[in-house]
């Protein structure tokens, strides 16, 4: 028996035999039920019990180089030599699912796409602000109702610090920069203290533009506006733009577009009437001009802003505001975009 369990480690030890190329046909050899070893403890078993103690040991040993050995095999996939334990490599990868752009982005990215392609540059800036580049700057009186604690949300008490309702701000902070010719669009985050409803809340996303040069009209903001309604919502759309109000324009108004739902025949998203409105815009105050260090003697210039959520509500057909803020993956996944 001795002689046997020699012979057997010396073929281990070796390398030799065609067996140890392949993991499964070594262990079949050597480590199976039915294997070498296993029949050497089969006749172990039947051994006298003096003469257990002095093969035992032996025979172990054996059984522990086997195993490792057959680790060896194992861990050096290559030697296995059967096509069938090689990775195949031209299996199809696993698919992992991708996420999709969020509604807002996807048009924030259209704005940004349609005007940095007339020359506008992108200008970013703080979302926590102070009074004179929210309001005192752009020619808020001192009384306005949009300074109200009601619309702004101030901070630590200091009616100085505040979040910006507009991002406006950012454009003042470029002006006070730089010298005209100016030709920028911010797009950001502003905040509102206003109750949340389909229809409001409390943070939005804006774009608002700004071009300041020589002899700026109000004819040139008409055309750039129309060849942005046009890029956005549609070759045939039609503008109009109505009389209105805001501290830093003069003069001031909204402009409609022909309402893309319906054509302007009528329907619930124009209640009707043909039109929908989708930005604010004028020309810049001078007021606001002398503030930031601008000539307004020399310059004019024309400003606009609208809300990202708007323009996504009328291209989506999604009218509650709350469904763009609840990140429900049932809502996004229906957005797929190329950007
Ligand atoms: C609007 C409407 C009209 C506006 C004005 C300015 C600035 F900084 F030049 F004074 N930026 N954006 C503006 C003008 C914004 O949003 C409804």
């Amino acid at each position: 028996m001795l002689e046997k369990i020699k012979k057997i480690k010396e073929e281990i030890l070796s390398g030799l035999s065609s067996t140890q190329k392949d993991a499964e046909s070594f262990r079949l050899r050597y480590l199976s039920k039915k294997g070498i070893i296993s029949e050497l403890f089969d006749s172990f078993k039947a051994l006298p019990s003096e003469q257990k103690k002095q093969y035992g040991k032996k025979l172990n040993e054996l059984k522990q180089l086997a195993t490792q050995k057959l680790e060896e095999i194992r861990a050096s996939g290559e030697s296995t030599g059967k096509e069938k334990d090689k990775p195949d490599l031209t299996r199809p990868g696993i698919q992992l699912p991708l996420g999709t752009r969020h509604p807002v982005s996807i048009i924030r990215r259209e704005i940004i796409d349609i005007f940095t392609r007339l020359g506008f540059v992108i200008s970013e800036g703080p979302e926590i602000e102070d009074d004179w580049h929210v309001f005192s700057a752009l020619n808020f009186p001192q009384d306005h109702p949009a300074r109200d604690m009601q619309d702004t949300f101030f901070i630590r008490r200091n009616p100085d610090i505040l979040l910006r309702t507009h991002t406006s701000s950012v454009q003042v902070r470029v002006m006070e920069k730089q010298q005209p010719p100016i030709r920028t669009i911010s797009p950001g985050r502003v905040f509102r203290n206003e109750a949340i409803s389909a229809r409001a809340h409390c943070i939005f996303h804006q774009v608002e533009g700004l071009y300041i040069d020589e002899g700026v009209s109000f004819a040139d903001m008409r055309q750039v506006l129309l060849y942005f309604a046009r890029e956005m919502f549609g070759q045939e759309t039609q503008i109009r733009l109505r009389p209105s109000f805001f501290p830093f324009t003069e003069p001031s108004a909204e402009m409609d577009i022909s309402c893309s739902i319906c054509g302007g025949s009528g329907c619930n998203v124009c209640k009707y009437s043909g039109w929908v409105e989708i930005m604010g815009c004028g020309m810049v105050d001078p007021n606001v001009l002398d503030n930031c260090n601008i000539d307004s003697e020399k310059y004019t210039g024309y400003a606009f802003g609208m809300g990202i959520e708007r323009i996504a509500m009328l291209k989506y057909q999604v009218n509650d505001l709350r469904l763009y803020f609840e990140n429900d993956k049932r809502f996004l996944d229906q957005f797929i975009s190329a950007w």
